[in-house]
């Protein structure tokens, strides 16, 4: 499951919970790299504009109610759905910054209280990240960050046992201390911004040498 070329482009996951700036700095690192002529997009799960995607934004607004492993299941495919295109892109070599992926899929639904295992299992194989952005923050900070919006999964309790299953999947990745950076969410968005960067940089260029890898939690 090793596909080997060489100039492609790197995979960079910003996860964490809500309110910790993923979004901010998945833009911000979007930015610098295209002002500084790099090929790159910008993606984010889940993506509500497939069919599957309307569905979970609709699951997400409490428009809709779905079963917990039925939504899981839909999280997953939104991603599968995916794939192809994400691993063209960075073959050709552009980089993708994603905000969001299976680590929060798993999260929120063992949040729920589903199995850790059963969790896992739909999203192995898919396309595994290059580096991963923790951006960490207590439920208790995220809070006075202007307090949770509208929508499902928003809620103080919840975020706090979110944060702890992120932790767990960290333990469970080979290699976990190189792939994951955890970064302390509360400090100022220009010294985050200058710390992912200078990873990113260093990250690209020996990107270009590996091989892309479709082995999550294999
Ligand atoms: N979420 C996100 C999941 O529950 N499973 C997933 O697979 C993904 C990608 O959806 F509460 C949750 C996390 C969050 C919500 O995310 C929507 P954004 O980043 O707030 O749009
Ligand atoms: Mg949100």
């Amino acid at each position: 499951d090793t596909i080997n070329i060489n100039n492609r482009g790197a995979f960079i996951l910003f996860e964490g919970c809500d309110k910790a700036g993923k979004s901010t700095q998945a833009k911000k690192l979007f930015e610098y790299l295209k002002n500084n002529g790099h090929s790159v997009e910008l993606w984010k799960f889940p993506d509500r504009k497939t069919t599957i995607g309307q569905i979970i934004n609709g699951y997400l607004a409490n428009d809709k109610e779905l079963d917990d492993k039925a939504i899981h299941l839909l999280f997953s495919a939104n991603r599968w759905e995916c794939m192809k295109d994400m691993k063209n892109l960075l073959l050709s070599g552009t980089t993708l910054i994603v905000d969001r992926y299976a680590y929060s899929g798993v999260s929120y639904s063992v949040a729920k209280g589903l199995d850790l295992d059963w969790c896992c299992l739909p999203d192995r194989g898919l396309l595994s990240p290059d580096i991963v952005f923790f951006m960490d923050l207590t439920a208790e900070a995220a809070e006075k960050r202007g307090g949770f919006g509208e929508e499902r999964y928003e809620k103080k309790s919840l975020q706090e046992k979110v944060r702890k299953i992120f932790y767990m999947l960290k333990e469970k990745d080979n290699d976990s201390d190189s792939l994951w950076k955890i970064l302390n969410a509360n400090q100022s968005v220009e010294m985050l911004h200058k710390r992912i960067v200078e990873s990113s940089l260093k990250l690209i260029e020996k990107c270009h040498q590996l091989p892309l890898k479709d082995d999550l939690w294999k």
